[in-house]
């Protein structure tokens, strides 16, 4: 082997190393839910072959070619036996793109597909296309759901950041041909917009959040709730909030849906975004809530608080404290295995049960607004507690 082939060995050896990695659950947590020791995704885990020209004469200091920034808010459903992300990945470019990635435990092992996923443009192309939900809806299709990003035409002249924020709507059978149909019609712009899974009154429904500009929710009072009559020509009519922002909170400045809600008996289970500002700049945290099962759109829980933030080094990366999700999987023994990317750098798995997950709604005090509200709520459990000790 002469040495440009050592070294391309090497390459091989280095990553087949990191991804077969075991993970290993964090013990001691908080009940709810258990995070694992390693990410499941990073730029690292994306194939040598995306990065790395491999030939010696085009090559032959063999440098990575096209760099790979980060891995991060990734769509995800169990796909013939198998937990599929669907991965964002943002080139070095800045370029997002969807790529596929499949393990056979959910927690480790995850592998990316050989080639990343085509999506069709529309006759406005994107310049960029991320955060994608799955939702097998009960039609037959598998639809992919994300936000397609322009420069605004409507921006000064020299400025190059003001953006548009659009759903995008690709559907699929196999994951690998993607038809993209129509981007959502709305009037104001919309990120993190989900398809619920079943028709309501027959009609799609989605889940959306308006906002005045690209980054700002503004006037966009949460998240929101429209129902579309032909999802090949989505548009949204009406459109009714049904998780509100409230101030002081930890969904004060935006909020989103995560990926599409889980059915339980006890109703559609929620996981969700909220955001605060502070001194450091925007914090992203989880936050779960429960909707009727005959109307997805009537909250009937409201766990007060986040229901995981970022800790350790899930709070640094590209765009710091920063925990988000588009994606998790509910296994048939009740299992939840919830994929969060923290900090816009890495992705990561923690799981949990749908008994624990809605009991935690059912069960953990709403936000009563106010530090009097909060200290009542907490005085309430402790006496509870000492009485209960106390009894021994
Ligand atoms: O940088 C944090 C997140 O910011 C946006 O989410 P939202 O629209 O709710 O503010 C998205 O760009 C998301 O991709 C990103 O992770």
């Amino acid at each position: 082997m002469n040495k440009f082939d050592e070294k391309v060995d090497k390459l091989l050896k280095d990553q087949e190393a990191l991804l077969v990695l075991k993970n290993e659950k964090i013990p001691n947590g908080n009940g709810l839910f258990t995070r694992y020791k390693y990410p499941i995704l990073t730029a690292e885990h994306t194939p040598v072959t995306w990065r790395y020209d491999l030939d010696e004469r085009s090559n032959p200091y063999l440098m990575e070619r096209i760099g790979m920034n980060a891995v991060l808010n990734s769509g995800a459903i169990k796909w013939n036996g198998k937990y599929i992300l669907l991965a964002r990945v943002e080139g070095v470019d800045r370029k997002s793109f969807f790529a596929v990635a499949e393990s056979n435990n959910g927690i480790d092992n995850f592998r990316f597909w050989d080639f990343p996923l085509t999506i069709p443009d529309t006759e406005n192309p994107a310049t960029n296309i991320y955060d994608m939900r799955l939702t097998s809806h009960e039609d037959g299709w598998i639809y992919g759901i994300f936000c397609a990003e322009r420069l605004d035409p409507n921006a000064p002249a020299g400025d190059l950041s003001t953006a548009t924020a659009t759903a995008g709507i690709a559907r699929t059978k196999d994951l690998i041909n993607w038809e993209r149909l129509p981007d959502l019609k709305s009037r104001s712009q919309q990120r993190n917009v989900v398809l619920h899974p079943e028709f309501v009154n027959g009609k799609y429904a989605l889940y959306t959040r308006p906002q005045d500009g690209f980054i700002d929710a503004g006037s966009g009072g949460g998240i929101g709730w429209a129902l579309i009559d032909d999802i090949t020509k989505a548009e949204i009519k009406e459109e009714k909030i049904i998780d509100h922002r409230y101030y002081h909170t930890i969904k004060e400045v935006k909020n989103g849906e995560g990926p599409h809600p889980i059915k339980t008996p006890q109703g559609w289970l929620h996981l969700a975004h909220g955001v605060r500002g502070c001194a450091a700049g925007l914090r992203y945290v989880l936050y779960l809530y429960m909707t009727d099962l005959k109307d997805p759109s009537k909250l009937i829980a409201a766990p007060g608080g986040y229901f995981m933030a970022p800790v350790g080094i899930e709070r640094i990366g590209d765009v710091s404290n920063v925990l988000f999700s588009n994606g998790w999987i509910a296994d048939d023994d009740g299992t939840v295995y919830i994929y969060y990317a923290s900090s816009d750098t890495r992705m990561h798995v923690a799981t949990s049960t749908i008994e624990k997950l809605v009991d935690y709604c059912m069960n953990t005090p709403e936000d009563g607004f106010t530090t009097t509200k909060s200290v009542e709520t907490l005085k309430k459990q402790i006496e509870k507690n000492l009485s209960l000790l106390a009894n021994k």
